[in-house]
């Protein structure tokens, strides 16, 4: 530039400085001065605001993605016909407490008297539980019923961490009809449910003596 006039240059250098002001107050390219101090042009600042909120957009996503993994991971019967049952509770007041079912989720002992909950674990997968019964022929029978097992519940002083056993029979509605401590800080809850219509082995046994009496 040596060859150009020392006025030709200030010239340019006025117009770049006109340029460069004008695109600044139109907050087209942010200001130098102004970027220490953490105030940034509008369309930057809006710029940077969408990115923050498609970011959170993504995370959130994501979350929702790994929750439904890990219930698509959860055991919720043969068909996944428990599934309906999923984020439903029911409740029974027993003694000095009111015990809770949280389907598939958790069980719970709340003290009616303003005590503490404890918990009394988390729902971990089904299983089986064979009990003698009497049968309406009066005698003596093995009955299977399918169990919900929770365990991992609040630790038991001087003892383990509390587990529940939930005991399924087929019954019109979801109902609490019993919760027993068997030992320290290990509860069976005997509950009622459709869920079990005719999944139950004797269930199915009982409808089939049922037909062939007919
Ligand atoms: C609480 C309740 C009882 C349990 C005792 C054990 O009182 O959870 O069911 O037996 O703690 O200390």
């Amino acid at each position: 530039m040596a060859y150009l006039p020392p006025s030709f240059l200030n010239f340019i250098d006025n117009k770049v400085d006109a340029v460069k002001s004008f695109l600044i107050s139109n907050g087209v390219i942010a200001d130098p001065e102004k970027e220490s101090s953490g105030d940034e042009p509008k369309p930057v600042a809006d710029a940077r605001k969408a990115v923050k909120n498609a970011k959170s957009d993504v995370n959130s996503a994501r979350s929702r993605l790994t929750n439904q993994q890990s219930d698509l991971e959860k055991d919720y019967g043969p068909d996944s016909v428990f599934r309906a049952l999923k984020d439903t509770c029911i409740t029974r007041d027993s003694g000095e407490y009111t015990y809770e079912l949280c389907w598939f989720k958790e069980t719970k002992q709340k003290s009616k008297k303003g005590g503490s909950d404890s918990k009394m674990g988390k729902y971990v997968r089904f299983g089986t539980i064979t009990t003698d019964e009497l049968s309406s022929a009066g005698e003596i029978v093995a009955v299977e019923k399918m169990t919900l097992e929770y365990e991992n519940g609040q630790k038991c002083w001087n003892g383990p961490a509390r587990s529940t056993t939930v005991i399924m029979e087929c019954g019109e509605n979801d109902e609490l009809l019993k919760v027993t401590e068997d030992e320290k800080c290990v509860y069976s809850m005997h509950v009622a449910t459709p869920a079990v219509c005719g999944e139950n082995a004797s269930e199915k046994g009982e409808e089939k003596s049922e037909k062939d009496e007919l």
